[in-house]
């Protein structure tokens, strides 16, 4: 599927350090070193039943960080991207609002796609939408059926077979991944977000109230693909699996997302995985914080939504969005307050003096600078200390020249001076 267009990236001399990144799966920081310099990401994308918030764009600009710290490090990054294009919350708003779901998906997928390219983000490599994939995702299924890893569970209200459900107690036993691996929750906690993110502990037929749905047998009124298992669609979970399978190498060097998909999601995409391959899913988890708004966390479901269109088309300057965004460690869960943005421009707008006073003549702490500035990134992508040095260097009257002003649009995203 289309993407979004590539934002200019300056090259800077040298290479940058490879960033730490804290890994949710062992609990701490780590340095993840990519086999022949190839990194490979999969950030679990949105599920485009209404547009873009400022919770979805600062976990994209936390990957889009790692990004640009991976290719400043000299590798070859491959980087894909899902759209949930069919799934439950999207077909029950096409519903509620009386708009196709295809349609109701293709134009907020279209506004994301905008959004992403006024923040500046650097496109993913493959862009995915669910519905491209449905196939694919029924033949694994049906692999994961073969394997003695999934199982029908009694569907009477569908008139195309029964809906297929993931065995982790069979995956567990005779595989290296286990319920806990990636979220080491325990298991009260993991039953009660099972059950508030999708999951059916409940459902009857089911050998363990964990198991997640691999695939949705065809409904009445409800969109299906004609496949080998007959008429249905994708349970979530693996459909990020079967994507991720298609374009990065196994194990995936970073499987990310915002931590509210710790589980079940990323457990079980982990657990479908392993029993696809007989190898580890993903060499790291990485998981950004949820932004909340009015007290909160921001979410389409409740509503409480500040969304990167609408800031844009009340004239509010794209670069001052992600810079306000990039003033939060990704890791933290922070709340938006409206104000955060009026102090964002006034940054950019001494940035952005400074920047335009630079030049060749006054070039001289440059290289300490770029090193300073790529050292605070690497620590597990520090950006509000990145920002603390720009601001000390703006305010400093330190000399530097162009090349930090490139440094700064590398790293940061930021451009500063128009080309
Ligand atoms: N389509 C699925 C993933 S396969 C999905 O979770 N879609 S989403 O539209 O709900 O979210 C898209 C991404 O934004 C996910 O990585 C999610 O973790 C992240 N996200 C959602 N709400 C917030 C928030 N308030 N703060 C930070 N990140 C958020
Ligand atoms: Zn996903």
């Amino acid at each position: 599927m289309r993407s979004w267009s590539r934002p200019a990236v300056p090259d800077l001399p040298g290479t940058g350090p490879l960033p730490t990144l804290f890994d949710t799966a062992s609990g701490r920081p780590r340095v993840t070193i990519p086999v022949d310099g190839r990194a490979g990401l999969y950030v679990c994308g949105i599920t485009p039943y209404d547009a873009t918030h400022l919770g979805h764009a600062s976990t994209y600009l936390a990957f889009d960080t790692l990004v640009r710290l991976w290719l400043d490090a000299g590798l070859d990054v491959s980087y894909a991207q899902n759209t949930t294009d069919v799934d439950d919350p999207l077909l029950e708003r096409a519903t509620a609002t009386g708009v196709d779901w295809r349609e109701l998906a293709a134009s907020q997928t279209d506004l994301f796609r905008s959004d992403m390219q006024h923040l500046a983000v650097i496109p993913p490599t493959d862009y995915v939408a669910v519905t491209d994939v449905v196939t694919d995702v029924a033949d694994a299924v049906a692999r994961l059926v073969e394997s003695g890893f999934a199982y029908p569970v009694d569907t009477p209200n569908s008139a195309a077979g029964d809906d297929l459900y993931f065995d982790v107690t069979a995956a567990a036993s005779s595989t290296t991944w286990h319920l806990g691996s990636t979220s080491r929750y325990d298991a009260p906690t993991m039953r009660r977000f099972f059950a508030e993110r999708g999951g059916d502990p409940d459902r009857p037929g089911k050998r363990a109230p964990l198991d997640p749905l691999l695939w949705r047998s065809a409904r009445a009124g409800e969109p299906s693909w004609p496949t080998t298992l007959g008429p249905g669609r994708p349970g979530w979970h693996i459909e990020c699996t079967v994507i991720a399978h298609q374009h990065l190498a196994t194990p995936i060097t970073v499987n990310g997302g915002g931590s509210d998909l710790i589980f079940p999601h990323h457990e079980m995409s982990a657990g479908h995985g392993t029993a696809l391959t007989g190898q580890p899913y993903a060499e790291q988890y990485a998981h950004t914080g949820m932004v909340a708004y009015q007290g909160e966390k921001m979410s389409k479901s409740l509503g409480n939504l500040v969304k990167v269109s609408e800031l844009v088309a009340e004239g509010r300057d794209p670069r001052a969005i992600r810079l306000a965004i990039a003033a939060h460690h990704y890791r933290s869960d922070w709340e938006w307050f409206d104000d955060d943005l009026r102090g964002a421009e006034g940054r950019l707008a001494t940035w952005s003096t400074w920047a335009s006073s630079v030049s060749a003549a006054t070039a001289g702490a440059d290289a300490g600078f770029v090193a300073e500035l790529r050292l605070a990134l690497s620590d597990d992508l520090d950006t509000p200390a990145a920002i603390g040095l720009v601001d000390a260097l703006v305010e400093g009257g330190r000399p530097a020249g162009p090349l930090a002003v490139d440094a700064v649009q590398a790293l940061l995203g930021i451009e500063l001076i128009a080309r």
